[in-house]
C-alpha cells in the first residue's frame, strides 16, 4: 500500500467463512479494504476494515452499480511491482497496492433459476460488473496479486501467506480458477438473456460452464486419458444427477463407471414404485418393482445373473439395514454359492446402518448417493468437430396413450406389464426389445443392428417365462410375417407394445390377430443410439 502496509481487498456476496478469512488476514498484519455489506459483516466479527469509499473518495453510487470501479482500486490491483513507472504513477496519485483480492459474485444463476422465477429487471440488476472486473484484473496481475474466488481456498491462502516461499504454481492456479469463475458466470448471463429475448431453447452458440471435477485414471480404455467435467450451474443448485452424487465409499469412479451409473440412475429414477435396476455396459439387464424391495433386488439379479455380476445396482428408495445385508450376502442364482459382486451401488439415501453394512461388503465397492435428475435438461453428445443438442427424453408411460389396434384387447394386468416393459425399453440401446411380466423384466435384447436379432436375444433370456408376458419394442417392426412380430407371437407373448407407423402396420395387426395377441401402438418412439 501507499504506507507500505500489506493490503487485502475483500468483496463477497457469499460470505461463507468470512470471519475465518478476515481474522486470519488481520493476524498476519493485512489492512482489509471492503465494500459495504462485506465491511459490515467483517466489523460484526471484530475485524477492522477500511471502506472502499475511503480510498475512492466517492460514495457507492447508482444503487451500488458503481462501488469499486475506480482507479484507486484498479490501479492498486493492476500495477506491476517490477515496473518503476507503474509504481511512480501510483505514488503520484496516492494509490496503495493490493496483495490479495478475494471476490465472489452476485448469485446470478441461483436468482434466475429460483422457484417462482425472477422479473427481467431483477435479473439485470443481478449481473455483477465490478466483481468480475476486480477478479480479472487480479488474475491478470497474479504475479503480484493473489486472487481468491472460492471459500474452499481460504485455508490454503492463509497457509501460503504464513510460509516464506513464493510459489508461481499456486498463484497461477488461483488465476486459472478466477477466469473459470468469471467465464462460467458470463455464460449463465448470456444464456439467460437469450431465453428472455427469443424464448428459444437453442441459442446460436452454447457456453455451458463446465468445471473439471476430477482427472480420471483413464478413459474408456487404459491408453486413453480422461477427465470428468460437471455443469457448474446445475451443481450449484444441486440438480446435477450423477455428476453431483456423493461418494461414500470405494475406489474412485472411472470413465465407464460414470457412463454406467448414469444409465442405471436415469432408469431407476423413472419408476414410481420401489424399484431395483441393474446395469451392465449402459444397458439395464435386470429391472424389478416390488413393495418388498428385497424381493425386487433378487428378481433384478435373477433376470440375468451372469450379466448382473460386476454390474451397477441402482435403487430409487433408501438402502436400509435389511436391504444392505441382502446386497452383501446374496449369492448368485447361477451356482447358489458365489456372493454377487458389484462395481457400484447407487441410491437416493442410505440409513446409517445400511451404509455401514455396505462399506463392509468390499473395500472397492463404490457407494453413491445421487440427486434427483431434473427433467427438461439439454442433452449433448459429441460428434467429430461438433456437438449434437437435444431435449432429454422425458416421456414416461403416464404421458403416452397405448392404443389397442388388435382384435384382442389386453387385460388390465397385461396393460400394466406392457407399460412396465415400455419404461424399460426406453433405457435400452436400440434396437431394443424388452420382455416383462408382473413388474419384472424377464429378458432384453439391445444394440443389435436389426430388430429380429434383438428379439431373439430377449426371447432366449426370458426362456419359458415368456408365456403370457408383454413385449415392448423401442421402434416399429419393418416386417411382420416371417419376421419379428410372428416370432414374438409364436413364442407365446400375450401383448406387444410398439410405436406403430410402419407402412406394414397392417401386416403386424393381421399377424397379432392370427395368434390372438394384443397389439398396442404408442405413437411414441424411444430410440437410444
Ligand atoms: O454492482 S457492481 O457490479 N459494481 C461494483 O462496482 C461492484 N464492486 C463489487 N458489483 C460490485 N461488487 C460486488 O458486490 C462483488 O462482486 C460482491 O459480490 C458484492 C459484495 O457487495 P457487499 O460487500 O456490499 O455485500
Amino acid at each position: 500500500s501507499a504506507s507500505g502496509n500489506k493490503q487485502a481487498l475483500i468483496s463477497l456476496s457469499d460470505k461463507k467463512d468470512l470471519a475465518f478469512l478476515g481474522n486470519g488476514l488481520q493476524e498476519l498484519g493485512y489492512t482489509i479494504v471492503s465494500t459495504g455489506g462485506t465491511a459490515s459483516a467483517l466489523e460484526s466479527t471484530g475485524v477492522s476494515v477500511t471502506k472502499v469509499e475511503h480510498l475512492t473518495c466517492f460514495p457507492e453510487m447508482l444503487d451500488g452499480r458503481v462501488k469499486t470501479l475506480h482507479p484507486s482500486i484498479h490501479g492498486g490491483i493492476l500495477a506491476r511491482r517490477d515496473q518503476k513507472h507503474h509504481m511512480e504513477a501510483l505514488s503520484k496519485h496516492g494509490i496503495g497496492t493490493f496483495d490479495i483480492v478475494v471476490v465472489n459474485l452476485y448469485p446470478f444463476y441461483d436468482k434466475v433459476t429460483s422457484a417462482g422465477g425472477i422479473e427481467f429487471d431483477d435479473g439485470i440488476e443481478n449481473i455483477d460488473i465490478g466483481g468480475p472486473a476486480m477478479i480479472r484484473a487480479a488474475a491478470k496481475n497474479h504475479n503480484d496479486v493473489l486472487v481468491v474466488v472460492d471459500p474452499q481456498d481460504y485455508p490454503q491462502l492463509l497457509e501460503f501467506l504464513k510460509g516464506d516461499k513464493d510459489d508461481q504454481h499456486f498463484r497461477r492456479r488461483l488465476a486459472w480458477k478466477a477466469f473459470q469463475h468469471v467465464a462460467s458466470y458470463d455464460s449463465a448471463v448470456s444464456e439467460w438473456l437469450w431465453k428472455q429475448t427469443s424464448g428459444d431453447k437453442f441459442p446460436p452458440s452454447l457456453s455451458v460452464p463446465l468445471e473439471c471435477k476430477s482427472i480420471l485414471r483413464y478413459g474408456e480404455n487404459p491408453h486413453q486419458t480422461s477427465a470428468f467435467y460437471v455443469d457448474k450451474r446445475l451443481a450449484e443448485v444441486n440438480a446435477g444427477g450423477i455428476a453431483t452424487a456423493i461418494q461414500h465409499h470405494g475406489k474412485s469412479m472411472s470413465y465407464n463407471n460414470y457412463l454406467d451409473t448414469d444409465a442405471a440412475w436415469n432408469c431407476v429414477s423413472e419408476f414410481r414404485n420401489p424399484t431395483c435396476v441393474i446395469v451392465k455396459h449402459t444397458n439395464p439387464c435386470g429391472v424389478a418393482s416390488r413393495d418388498d424391495i428385497l424381493e425386487a433386488y433378487r428378481l433384478a439379479v435373477k433376470a440375468d445373473p451372469v450379466s448382473a455380476f460386476g454390474g451397477i445396482v441402482a435403487f430409487n428408495i433408501e438402502i436400509d439395514e435389511a436391504l444392505a445385508k441382502e446386497i452383501r450376502e446374496y449369492r448368485s442364482p447361477t451356482d447358489g454359492e458365489t456372493r454377487m459382486f458389484y462395481e457400484i451401488v447407487v441410491a437416493p439415501k442410505y440409513s446409517e446402518k445400511g451404509l455401514e453394512i455396505l462399506r463392509g461388503k468390499s473395500k472397492t465397492l463404490r457407494i453413491l448417493e445421487a440427486n434427483k435428475n431434473e427433467k427438461g435438461k439439454l442433452s449433448l453428445r459429441q460428434v467429430g468437430g461438433g456437438w449434437l443438442a437435444q431435449d432429454s427424453d422425458d416421456l414416461t408411460p403416464q404421458d403416452i396413450k397405448f392404443n389397442v389396434v388388435s382384435e384382442k384387447a389386453p387385460q388390465e394386468s397385461e396393460l400394466g406389464d406392457a407399460e412396465f416393459a415400455w419404461l424399460c425399453v426406453k433405457h435400452v440401446k436400440s434396437n431394443a426389445i424388452v420382455i416383462a411380466k408382473n413388474n419384472c423384466m424377464l429378458g432384453m435384447g439391445s444394440g443389435q443392428p436389426n430388430r429380429v436379432d434383438s428379439l431373439r436375444i430377449a426371447l432366449k433370456k426370458a426362456g419359458d417365462e415368456v408365456k403370457g408376458a408383454a413385449l415392448a419394442s423401442d421402434a416399429f417392426f419393418p416386417f411382420a410375417w416371417k419376421d419379428a412380430v410372428e416370432e414374438a407371437c409364436e413364442s407365446g407373448v400375450s401383448v406387444i407394445a410398439e410405436p406403430g407407423g410402419s407402412i406394414r402396420d397392417g401386416d403386424a395387426i393381421d399377424c397379432c390377430n392370427k395368434y390372438g395377441v394384443s397389439l398396442l401402438f404408442t405413437s411414441v418412439r424411444h430410440f437410444r443410439h
